[in-house]
């Protein structure tokens, strides 16, 4: 709704209410009552207009107050009209003119009332853009405000791992400085070691040369000791090839006999080293330490034919076989060593059957390789026989090549071989040849012991041994 007010000092001025549909309409239009109101009073009134002489002044007024206050392109008509026919204008035109008027007010209200609701529809438009502007905006702050939280949390984060990393970094270097320290401490050691060690070798080699200046003084004794320690190994590794050889010989410079061995602790029957008379080399020999008390020296052996004793006059007086088995210790060795003192010599027999015997003679001598190593016995005693097999009263020693028997006209070592004290041939021979069991009966050059088993009777085992009188 729209009023129009319009005051005039001049004049009085009179309300006019208008209804227009729903609208109504108040104009105030001016009065020109000279007569009874008085001037400078302002009266306003709702009333209609009273008579139409009253209303056609009111009309000029108003056309007036019209033509000078507003711009519509009807005022001017209107107000022409109004002057050229004021007079005679009749209420139906004022009636027109304000219709029109107020078709013309309503055209303009309804043109406003237009403009009115786009200018709404705009605002509407326009709040509606500017709240999503502000809803976008307000989103965005929010995300804004997320990415700043976001922002806030990775730089938070960072600095987190700053820390953690410097902690580390910390702890790298302490671990660092510690290692350093560590290593140094075990280069000390080290140094410390080396020093030690270079203390001791140096310690090392001071006793080096002492030992060297000891060991060069030394030197004489050791050559003494060097040269003794030879001789042993000489004696110790002569030939000794006997499987049943109990060990290695032993040998002293004391013993001139197997008697002497005895003496000295030694029981056991084996290979000893003796020297013998003047020599100065060992003479090795066996020693049987248990038949009749022992410290036997033999010199003869026999048991399985494995030695041949058909042999000269030299090799008798040497000796030959081997010495732990069958052997001939040798004339020459036999003669020194029975001529070291007073000797008895003991005869061990066996023949085929199991059976054993021996012939033992209190004296035992026999002179030297010229008077043929004859041979002088005496206190027979035994069980090869009630007499001795052997003859006593000195008969010489004869080989194939050195008759000394007491046959003229036969040499007795050839028809019974070997090398022995025949006698006219004689009652024995235990150097004849070996008959093995079967083909040792009926042979006259076989080993015979004729008071024993006979005169052609071959035994199965011999040993001829010596030893001090006085033992
Ligand atoms: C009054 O209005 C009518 C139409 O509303 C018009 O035809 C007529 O001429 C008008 N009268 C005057 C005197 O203007
Ligand atoms: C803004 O206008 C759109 C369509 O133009 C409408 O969907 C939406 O609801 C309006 N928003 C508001 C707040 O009026
Ligand atoms: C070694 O002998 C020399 C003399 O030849 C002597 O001066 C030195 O003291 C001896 N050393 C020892 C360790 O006996
Ligand atoms: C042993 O030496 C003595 C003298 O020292 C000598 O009379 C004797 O004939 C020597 N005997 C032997 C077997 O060489
Ligand atoms: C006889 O005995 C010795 C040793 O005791 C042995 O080496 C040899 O082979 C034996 N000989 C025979 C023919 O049995
Ligand atoms: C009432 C009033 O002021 N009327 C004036 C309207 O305008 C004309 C000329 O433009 C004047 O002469 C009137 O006096």
């Amino acid at each position: 709704m729209t009023a129009f007010s319009v005051s005039w000092w001049l004049f009085v001025l009179r309300l006019h209410r208008l209804q227009h549909g729903q609208c109504s309409y108040t104009f105030i239009l001016p009065e020109l009552d000279g007569g009874g109101g008085s001037h400078g009073a302002v009266v306003q009134r709702d009333s209609p207009p009273a008579d139409g002489e009253w209303s056609a002044e009111k009309l000029k007024r108003l056309e007036s107050t019209m033509e000078n206050n507003t711009l519509w392109p009807l005022e001017n008509s209107i107000q022409r009209n109004t002057r050229r026919e004021a007079a005679g204008l009749q209420s139906h035109a004022v009636h027109n003119q304000t219709a029109t008027m107020l078709e013309i007010g309503t055209n303009l209200l309804t043109h406003t009332a237009e403009q009115t609701r786009k200018l709404n529809v705009v605002e509407a438009k326009v709040l509606n853009h500017t709240s999503r502007i502000e809803i976008q905006l307000l989103e965005n702050s929010l995300s804004t405000n997320k990415l700043e939280k976001e922002l806030l949390l990775q730089t938070s984060e960072i600095d987190r791992l700053r820390d953690k990393n410097s902690v580390l970094e910390s702890k790298v270097r302490m671990l660092e400085s510690q290692q350093k320290g560590e290593l140094e401490d075990m280069k000390e050691e080290k140094n410390r070691l080396q020093s030690v060690v270079s203390t001791q070798m140096e310690a090392i080699e001071s006793l080096e040369k002492q030992l060297k200046v000891a060991s060069s003084n030394n030197t004489a004794l050791q050559r003494q000791q060097a040269q003794l320690l030879e001789s042993v190994h000489t004696l110790i590794s002569m030939p000794l090839l006997h499987p049943f050889a109990a060990g290695s010989p032993r040998w002293s410079h004391m013993w001139k006999d197997c008697a002497d061995v005895y003496r000295s602790g030694y029981s056991t029957s084996g290979l000893y080293h003796i020297y013998i008379g003047n020599r100065t080399e060992p003479v090795q020999v066996y020693c049987d330490m248990e038949t009749s008390g022992g410290g036997w020296t033999v010199f003869q052996r026999r048991f399985n034919g494995s030695v041949d004793f058909q042999r000269g006059w030299g090799e008798y007086r040497t000796g030959f076989g081997d010495v732990f088995g069958e052997h001939w210790l040798g004339n020459e060795a036999l003669y020194q060593l029975s001529s070291q003192g007073q000797y008895s010599l003991r005869v061990e027999l066996r023949d085929w059957e199991g059976n054993s015997a021996y012939a033992q003679y209190d004296r035992f001598s026999l002179t030297g390789e010229r008077q043929q190593y004859r041979v002088y016995l005496r206190g027979y005693s035994g069980t090869a026989g009630r007499q001795s097999s052997l003859n006593t009263l000195g008969t010489g020693f004869s080989t194939r090549d050195h008759d000394n028997d007491n046959c003229d006209h036969c040499k007795c070592a050839l028809m019974l071989t070997g090398g022995w004290w025949f006698d006219a041939c004689g009652f024995s021979n235990l150097n004849g040849i070996y008959y093995n069991v079967g083909h040792n009966i009926r042979k006259l050059n076989g080993i015979k012991w004729h008071h024993f088993r006979g005169p052609s009777y071959s035994l199965r085992s011999t040993m001829m041994m010596v030893r001090p009188y006085d033992f």
